[in-house]
């Protein structure tokens, strides 16, 4: 016996990336239904590589009842709509949106770090899925918090066009082809020109001076992780198209060796160590695309501060960044609080 789920945002970057791993990891569905906006409806969505198609349905007028859950990926003003009501409906929502993820009564959750944290979720019926560049810092972060305790994070970003959906993607490929061919370059998605350049800013500016996309890796990694710790980001955006990097200065309470942080990472859930010290024995964007773990290299020790290590750490962001945890969480849920047969 399996679920009855819903994929709301199913023709977006993301929403395609979680029809494609519902089937890759065999979820168990009963009924599955992809809803979008009016302008998406009928359109017919493929689910994967599985070679199944599903019918969008118009998220305005879709009725909630009798759905477990659904895996919202449509962006914090039409969240705001249709959450609620899929909520009140007894369908409880997973959440890809920043809407939510603060808010003291939604639990915010990466199943490898905090999956106890999900007993929460029946305050509002609603469960938060955490910011790209958040998750697989966590990920990554996590079994070295419980070896040594973490005391202050410092990360630099290079994330991807896609973070910022398709039209990003669309605006790095056009924009390097008109460069190429000697076009007049179309800047409309980003503040500069994306192709052969980087931009750091990512999300809206805040009064201090830091962007809000810089904000959600401090405030999140506290509700996930340990509020004690301490983080400081510099989120840049970058001209690839799939996979954040982030290179993470870590200061910990405690001695650990670079040696003991690797054989720690190995064993870690989510985690891949790739890290061999020599030329090419480190993970980069393009060969994470499509794969579920979040890759750690080029891991050494930091000697200007006492107990710091320095890490490389790269992630598929449309899947550990958002589809893929947001699956997990839907698996979580189901072992925890909605289990069938
Ligand atoms: C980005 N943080 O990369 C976003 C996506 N969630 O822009």
């Amino acid at each position: 016996m399996g679920y009855r789920i819903v994929v709301a945002g199913a023709t977006g970057n993301v929403g395609r990336e979680v029809l494609a791993i519902l089937a890759e990891r065999e979820f168990p569905i009963d009924e599955l239904a992809a809803v979008a906006s009016s302008r998406s409806q009928g359109t017919d969505v493929e689910i994967g590589d599985s070679g199944r198609t599903v019918k969008c349905q118009n998220i305005d007028n879709f009725d909630w009842t009798g759905w477990d859950m659904a895996i919202f990926a449509i962006g914090s003003d039409a969240t705001a709509i249709h959450a609620p009501k899929a909520a009140a409906a007894g369908c409880v929502v997973i959440d890809n949106s920043s809407l939510y993820r603060m808010d003291p009564d939604v639990p915010l959750i990466v199943p490898e770090v905090n999956p106890d944290a999900i007993d929460g979720y029946k305050r509002k019926n609603i469960i938060a899925n955490p910011n790209c560049s958040t998750a697989q810092m966590v990920v990554a972060l996590k079994p070295l918090h419980d070896a040594a305790k973490i005391k202050r994070v410092v990360v630099s970003t290079y994330q991807s066009v896609s973070g910022a959906g398709k039209s990003g993607m669309d605006e790095l490929w056009n924009q390097t082809r008109q460069i190429f061919v000697g076009d007049e370059k179309d800047i409309q998605k980003f503040t500069k020109q994306i192709a052969f350049n980087v931009i750091p800013h990512i999300d809206k500016f805040l009064d201090d001076g830091s962007t809000k996309e810089e904000w959600k890796m401090v405030v999140e990694t506290k509700k996930i992780l340990d509020p004690k710790i301490k983080v400081t980001a510099t989120c840049v955006r970058v001209p690839v198209f799939v996979g954040h990097s982030e290179a993470i200065n870590i200061e910990m309470e405690d001695e650990l060796s670079a040696e003991d942080a690797q054989r720690i990472l190995r064993e870690a859930p989510g985690v891949v160590l790739h890290d061999k010290r020599e030329d090419g024995g480190y993970i980069t964007p393009v060969e994470c695309v499509g794969d579920f773990a979040t890759f750690v290299s080029r891991v050494r020790e930091d000697p200007t501060v006492e107990n710091g290590l320095n890490l490389w750490c790269v992630s598929d962001n449309l899947r550990k960044g958002a589809a893929l945890n947001a699956v997990q969480i839907a698996e979580l849920l189901g072992r925890r609080h909605l289990k069938k047969g």
